[in-house]
């Protein structure tokens, strides 16, 4: 398909899911007391771990992160290596899909309790972008390095070159370059990004997200995962969120901002996200019906909550050294 052609379908069909140097940049806030969340009810057990999908494997590490004594940020961060690993994982890390020129490119970021973040998009030949978004928060100035720079850097801080592009996804990308057809699919085999957000023992928390973005996806493309407030927002004076599914509608309505915005004014995690949805749904001439998006939430209370437009999106819950997965509630009812 010439590029002109999928540029004009993905635009009709809203493009299918082929589904700190400290920094200065993230501002530090003065603190600010919301008595309508922080004291209305008791915490619930800390720590936890809650990610995207049905990921135990992940929570499972994060947890035991946190039984080393380490922190909510070493958690999220040894959580999502998990699924970068994962060669059965098509949406991150190495084994992911390609773009359309067969080019495997990742989108991640970071954030700690402390407002600080790290961010790298459109990075190339290195599996866990994870660790080179909190480099980048940690070793730089910056919060967001791109492309070869962003690559370069990975080098530098000791990461290994690697060819993300394995064998079985290099035969799917040119089964599917016969048709080229870039079409709308919503169902839960094609989204495996992993959010995470993690709550230590204090009550502080850290979030991250990690993935390859959509399978063949035009070159150059930058979806949500990666961008501070769209993909992922940590306020530990408040709580986090984190987002999945068709990334440029996520970053249209700078959903995980959102969501948190929604909680700090007294919103449940619950009903942060259930609203984080419906002004997506309800957005004049929205095509929602076409494609996924679904949030997880966490509050400073450990109350959590997660909720999509399709069904079959899940949350990935580990406490009281216990791992669950549970069915997120979903806009469209009518859904078989
Ligand atoms: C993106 N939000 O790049 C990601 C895709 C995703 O499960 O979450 N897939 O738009």
């Amino acid at each position: 398909m010439k590029r002109r052609n999928f540029i004009k379908n993905a635009s009709l069909s809203g493009v299918g899911l082929a589904i700190g140097t400290s920094l200065t940049n993230c501002a530090e806030k003065a603190p600010i007391k919301n008595e309508k969340i922080i004291a209305s009810s008791e915490k619930a057990s800390l720590p936890l771990v809650i990610a995207t999908w049905n990921f135990p494997n992940a929570t499972t590490k994060a947890w035991e992160t946190f039984q080393e004594g380490k922190s909510a940020l070493d958690a999220v961060e040894q959580g999502c290596k998990v699924e970068e690993a994962d060669l059965n994982n098509t949406t991150v890390g190495n084994g992911a899909s390609p773009d359309r020129d067969g080019n495997v490119t990742l989108d991640s970021c970071i954030m700690n309790s402390k407002g600080d973040c790290g961010s790298v998009v459109y990075l190339q030949n290195i599996t866990h972008a994870i660790s080179v978004a909190r480099k980048v928060m940690e070793d730089t100035p910056h919060v967001m390095l791109a492309g070869k720079g962003a690559e370069q850097f990975a080098y530098e801080s000791g990461f290994k070159k690697e060819d993300l592009l394995t064998e079985s996804s290099k035969k799917a990308w040119e089964e599917w370059k016969v048709k080229s057809e870039y079409k709308p699919i919503i169902n839960i085999e094609n989204h495996d990004t992993i959010g995470m957000l993690a709550v230590d023992k204090n009550g502080d928390i850290c979030g991250a997200c990690t993935t390859s973005g959509l399978a063949y996806k035009m070159a150059g493309r930058v979806g949500d995962s990666p961008i501070i407030g769209a993909g992922l927002f940590v306020d530990n004076e408040i709580g986090a969120a984190v987002a999945t599914g068709l990334g440029e509608e996520v970053m249209k309505t700078v959903g995980s901002f959102l969501v948190v915005e929604l909680m700090r004014q007294g919103k449940s995690p619950q009903e942060a996200c259930e609203e984080a949805i419906k002004r997506i749904v309800s957005k004049p001439n929205s095509n929602y019906k076409n494609f996924q998006v679904g949030y997880i939430a966490v509050n400073k209370k450990g109350e959590t909550g997660s909720y999509s437009i399709h069904k079959n999106f899940s949350m990935s819950k580990f406490q009281d050294g216990k791992n669950t997965n549970t069915q997120s509630d979903y806009f469209i009812k009518e859904e078989k």
